[in-house]
């Protein structure tokens, strides 16, 4: 049998036609990238820097034969070439993506950080990925999703719509 990936991205956007920078953000990916399944999308409170418009954010599985440091080069060009400008951290963009998790590993070097370090006080990723993924352990912490995000206020995090279809 062979085992299904358990690498997940989080994807945001904050500028322009939000939902659209996402279904394009995950069109972008299909020369390298097969995503295996979706959240809904979700309109999130900005977390961090306050002073700008809300996100939407959604999660996805995806599976690559990409190793993580040549997915994030690949994920940083179709930021760059939607568009995303470099900036302070925390600013309006019209489109992050982030590698959350690249199945078991745990992976700390200047450029990438696996499992994505915020990921455990951030109600914008938990939610999203405890709809699909309730049950996964994070590999540090040893703590299931649906746990994580009992630890954390997700107030500002409302369901958008659904549109992740499983292909
Ligand atoms: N991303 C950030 C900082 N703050 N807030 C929300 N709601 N959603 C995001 O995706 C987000 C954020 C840095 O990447
Ligand atoms: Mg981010
Ligand atoms: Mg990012």
């Amino acid at each position: 049998m062979t085992q299904s990936s358990k690498i997940y991205l989080g994807l945001g956007s904050n500028l322009g036609d939000r939902q659209s920078n996402i279904v394009q953000a995950l069109q972008q990916m299909k020369s390298q990238v097969t995503v295996e399944e979706g959240s809904s999308f979700y309109e999130t409170e900005p977390v961090g820097y306050l002073d700008q418009p809300r996100f939407i954010n959604a999660v996805c599985r995806i599976s690559t034969q990409l190793p993580p440091l040549e997915l994030l080069h690949f994920l940083k060009r179709i930021e760059r070439r939607m568009g995303r400008q470099p900036s302070f951290r925390d600013a309006p963009r019209p489109i992050d993506i982030d590698i959350l998790f690249y199945d078991d590993l745990v992976i700390e070097s200047p450029e990438l950080t696996i499992p994505h370090p915020r990921l455990p006080q951030r109600a914008f990723m938990l939610v999203p990925l405890a709809e699909i993924a309730p049950d996964l352990i994070h590999p540090v912490l040893k703590i299931p999703i649906a746990e994580l995000l009992k630890g954390v206020d997700s107030s500002g995090v409302k369901k958008s719509r659904a549109v992740f279809k499983r292909p």
